[in-house]
């Protein structure tokens, strides 16, 4: 705060200075070297025109620069199927928007220098050119609805969900502030699910008298099998979220009160992104970082950074609240013999309902000596939720 007024001070204190250096200069009397006349004469005229030449070959410079010292940020080649395709209409929209904005702009700057104003020469009446206007028009009629039929075409390819590819079906559930996945089991149908129903180990609301719900498994990682298309369903315990997994090129909005859904198919698995050149030159250079970092808190005492390895990530990409930056769920592409040996060691929803009960049963019939403790385990109270989650994350 105090610095904020500092600065509206200075600021302050700034314009009172440039305001007085005004009055001084107007009550000046005029002395015959010096020119205070409004009018531009050939000297500002020749000053504007480089510094509009100087400014675009700035821009140019820059440009390239920035290409060529940030072009290793760049994601890597997609890791799903549609990827692909959305990249291409990525490049070919940005490639024609660069060859068309390095063109006009240099000329407009170079025009600018090149007809600076002159004493006693004038510009060119020149009225209208209908060919002129009609070639300005056509052209970028004809390419802006070209790159929106395509932009169109690619949007729809990408949305439509092809059932007969039998997608398998899984939840994504988004609360503050982490994720869970619930695999729709054997059926491939997801139980009915309401945040009404949301209690104790329930954490998703899974309807319990909904046969399709019981052998629904419910994870804190995503493991997905190469190449076997996705369907995902979203959904919000609170506010808006957004699934993002940068690496599938994938987005949605996570909506509560509604469901939304995104499928696509995962072609490269986790290990074989660690082995791309891409990805070793990445982790490469983190860990160089890393090492150098922890040279630091070796001389404080401190213990040192883990060193990093790559995961894909689905991350939560709308502000939802304090503990946004944290909002993030580990996505495992493995081979579909792996993928088998997960599912199958993951307690299905009936039987994590099934050891609540015991556990109830059990603490109701013990002497009551010692009860608040388990009461607490079992039932958590909902708003606990995301904090027991939030302590598992770390
Ligand atoms: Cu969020």
């Amino acid at each position: 705060m105090t610095v904020f007024l500092v600065i509206i001070v200075l600021a302050l204190l700034a314009v009172t200075g440039w305001q007085i250096s005004k009055i001084f200069q107007l009550s000046k009397t005029h002395e015959a070297d010096t020119d205070t006349s409004e009018v531009a004469s050939d000297k500002d005229n020749r000053w504007n025109g480089i510094l509009m030449l100087g400014f675009v070959i700035f821009l140019y410079v820059i440009s390239i620069y920035c290409f060529w010292e940030y072009g290793k940020f760049y994601l890597p080649e997609s890791a799903s199927d549609h990827g692909s395709e959305y990249d291409t209409l990525m490049f070919v929209s940005i490639a024609l928007i660069m060859v068309v904005q390095i063109i006009t702009q240099g000329l407009l700057h170079y025009f600018a220098y090149k007809y600076k104003g002159k004493k006693g020469q004038k510009a060119l009446f020149y009225a209208d050119n209908n060919l002129l206007e009609a070639i300005w028009t056509i052209i970028p009629v004809i390419v802006l609805a070209g790159l929106i039929l395509y932009g169109l075409f690619t949007w729809s390819d990408i949305m439509n969900i092809n059932e007969d590819e039998d997608p398998m079906v899984i939840e994504l559930y988004a609360y503050q502030f982490a994720w869970r996945a619930r695999y729709s089991g054997e059926d491939n149908t997801l139980g009915k699910a309401n945040v009404r129903f949301i209690e104790g180990v329930n954490q998703l609301g899974v309807d319990e008298s909904d046969s399709y719900g019981e052998d629904d498994k419910i994870v804190t990682e995503l493991h997905l099998p190469v190449n076997q298309p996705v369907l995902f369903k979203f959904r919000s315990q609170d506010v808006l979220h957004s699934a993002y997994f940068p690496f599938f090129r994938a987005q949605m909005n996570v909506v509560p009160g509604m469901i939304t859904q995104f499928s696509f198919t995962p072609t490269i698995t986790s290990e074989e992104m660690r082995q791309s050149e891409y990805m070793v030159d990445k982790v490469r250079r983190v860990n160089e970082i890393r090492n150098d970092k922890n040279k630091v808190l070796a001389a404080t005492g401190e213990s040192p950074l883990d060193s990093y390895e790559f995961e894909y990530f689905l991350l939560c990409n709308k502000i939802c609240g304090q503990g946004h930056y944290n909002m993030q769920m580990k996505i495992i592409v493995e081979s579909e013999e792996d993928y088998r040996a997960w599912i199958a060691e993951q307690e299905s929803f009936s039987e994590t309902m099934a050891k609540q009960n015991a556990s109830d049963s059990e603490n109701a019939n013990a002497p009551t000596e010692e009860p608040a403790e388990n009461q607490e385990n079992s039932e958590q109270p909902q708003n606990d939720v995301a904090v027991v989650a939030d302590n598992e994350q770390n």
